[in-house]
């Protein structure tokens, strides 16, 4: 069993060790090979000049259209098996991409999450298309400010099933509070990045940055900084399963923000980078490499606002 958030967050970053591998069999059904074959070495078509870019918007500011057309398009990518293909991608952790999987995970944790995210965004827009072929604009991916509520819009939607058991996934669980990030951890994981003793060889801006944003930090007054992993815990449910997680369509909105996070903080710090080398650059199973997912222009998409 994979550990729960919470179970990750009370054990802490894991200097040096790190967590075996689990590569589970993932057995895949037939009529998701299709798509699985797809994402496998997958690179993003270049866009074409003047192509429509998709504008992430805060889910708070929906039009209801836009509500109703993100549920729609989640259906049916449930419905014709694109949905549980995605949440297998996060499953197998050979990709590498998560703090509690050691230094490299930590490194390689946002830009594996916003090509995952993109691939999501895709597909979604794909369902889109064919639930409202006259919509003039792209849906896409919306945002969870974290300071804000849980979207009401949003309560008691869980429409996959647990890929571990195939059974409908627990109730979310809200709670409790003071695990769920506010402002004060938002300023935090933005401005004081630098304070975060990571305790890894050759630490640098970038390094101490996602450490921060990941969950692992700590808050100026040296109290714990709520982040990422404290957002999984407090959604609860499926969303404290670090495996499985993206079964709950939150875990879209809750990534979304993070990648929001990201790209802010690269508008003020553009060069710092992780060091990651050879084939821990590329975010497997797609074949852009860390640098190629820096530019959100190129990979089709921008967001409505970039403050916190
Ligand atoms: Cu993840």
């Amino acid at each position: 069993m994979p550990e729960t958030f919470d179970e990750v967050i009370k054990r802490g970053f894991p200097l040096g060790t790190g967590l075996p591998l689990h590569r589970d069999a993932l057995a895949q059904p037939a009529k998701e090979a299709e798509m699985a074959a797809r994402q496998a070495g997958m690179r993003l078509p270049a866009l074409a000049a003047g192509a429509p870019v998709t504008v992430r918007k805060n889910q708070a500011e929906l039009s209801d259209v836009e509500r109703r057309a993100f549920r729609d398009a989640i259906t049916q990518l449930v419905n014709d098996g694109t949905y549980l293909t995605l949440t297998r991608l996060h499953m197998d952790m050979s990709h590498n991409m998560h703090g509690s999987m050691g230094e490299t995970g930590l490194y390689r944790f946002l830009a594996w999450h916003r090509r995952y995210v993109v691939a999501f965004e895709r597909e979604l827009q794909r369902a889109d298309r064919i639930q409202r072929p006259t919509a003039t604009q792209l849906l896409g991916v919306p945002y969870w400010r974290w300071q804000d509520d849980f979207p009401d819009w949003l309560q008691g939607f869980l429409p996959a099933n647990d890929p571990d058991n195939g059974k409908p996934p627990p109730a979310r669980k809200e709670a409790p509070a003071n695990i769920k990030p506010g402002s004060i951890d938002i300023d935090a994981i933005l401005n004081h990045f630098d304070i975060q003793i990571t305790g890894i060889q050759g630490e640098n801006d970038y390094t101490k940055f996602t450490y921060g944003i990941e969950g692992w930090g700590k808050r100026p007054d040296g109290s714990h900084l709520n982040a990422h992993n404290q957002g999984h815990a407090w959604i609860g449910g499926i969303m404290n399963n670090t495996s499985t997680s993206p079964t709950d369509p939150m875990f879209w909105l809750h990534h979304g923000e993070i990648d929001r996070l990201w790209q802010n903080w690269r508008q003020t710090h553009p060069n710092p980078a992780p060091p990651l080398a050879g084939s821990d650059r590329i975010m497997d199973p797609w074949t852009e490499s860390y640098d190629e997912v820096l530019d959100i222009g190129s990979l089709g998409y921008s967001y409505d606002s970039l403050s916190p």
